[in-house]
């Protein structure tokens, strides 16, 4: 499997924006820190998502970050993404892994330690969990509370993100639980500086993993 480090895990969102915006602020984003990224797509073409995956895998090869596609593991296997991940209405994740093989990403979002344990159990990789504050994201989600998230890290051997509704401010909730990294949508693509912000949260969120902070 290719190397990974999901610390500041971008998941995007293109909507409202033209696509040389788009493809620009996900460029700053990269520049600023983000150290994996995931193109989500809600409302596109199957041809039109893969030609949006096509342009995005190109920016993140060229900063050396990992793409993962939302939900479509025939996307990811066409534009040669490094994963895919996967809902709980998504496809399973071992038949994701019999698409895949060995050698591709596969995240899962996860709600209960069962989830998460029978994810790891057929196959993933890495672990989303959420979300953690409400959010303005277009996803149907409920809460799943820090205490979850911390029983679920320490449940399970393969790293796990929180998610939801996080921004640098709010992190601080994360302190303490042995997560691996925070993902954001918000946070990074609503801002007007994508490059600062996602400096920014890298800066806090290595805090929080380090413990170092106030
Ligand atoms: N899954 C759970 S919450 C969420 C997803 C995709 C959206 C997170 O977006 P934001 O803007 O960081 O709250
Ligand atoms: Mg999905």
């Amino acid at each position: 499997m290719k190397k990974f480090n999901p610390l500041l895990y971008l998941v995007t969102d293109s909507s409202g924006l033209e696509e040389k915006d788009f493809l620009n602020k996900v460029e700053q984003a990269l520049k600023g820190g983000v150290t994996l990224l995931q193109l989500r797509e809600k409302e596109k073409s199957g041809l039109e998502f893969y030609n949006l995956s096509l342009k995005v895998k190109k920016i993140a090869d060229f900063y050396d970050v990992p793409l993962i596609i939302n939900d479509r593991a025939d996307i990811a296997l066409a534009v040669d993404a490094d994963g895919v991940h996967l809902g709980q209405s998504d496809i399973p994740v071992f038949e994701a892994r019999k698409m895949l093989g060995p050698d591709k990403i596969i995240g899962a979002s996860t709600k209960t330690i069962e989830q998460a344990k029978k994810a790891e159990n057929d196959g993933a990789d890495y672990l989303g969990v959420g979300a953690i504050f409400p959010t303005t994201t277009k996803v149907i989600t409920v809460i799943t509370p820090v205490k979850t998230l911390d029983e679920i890290c320490r449940n399970v051997k393969i790293p796990a993100v929180a998610i939801g509704g996080l921004n640098k401010e709010n992190i601080n909730v994360l302190k303490g639980v042995p997560i691996s990294g925070v993902s954001v949508v918000s946070a990074v693509m609503k801002s007007e500086n994508p490059f600062e912000a996602a400096r920014d949260l890298k800066t806090a969120v290595t805090q929080i993993l380090n413990g170092d902070m106030q």
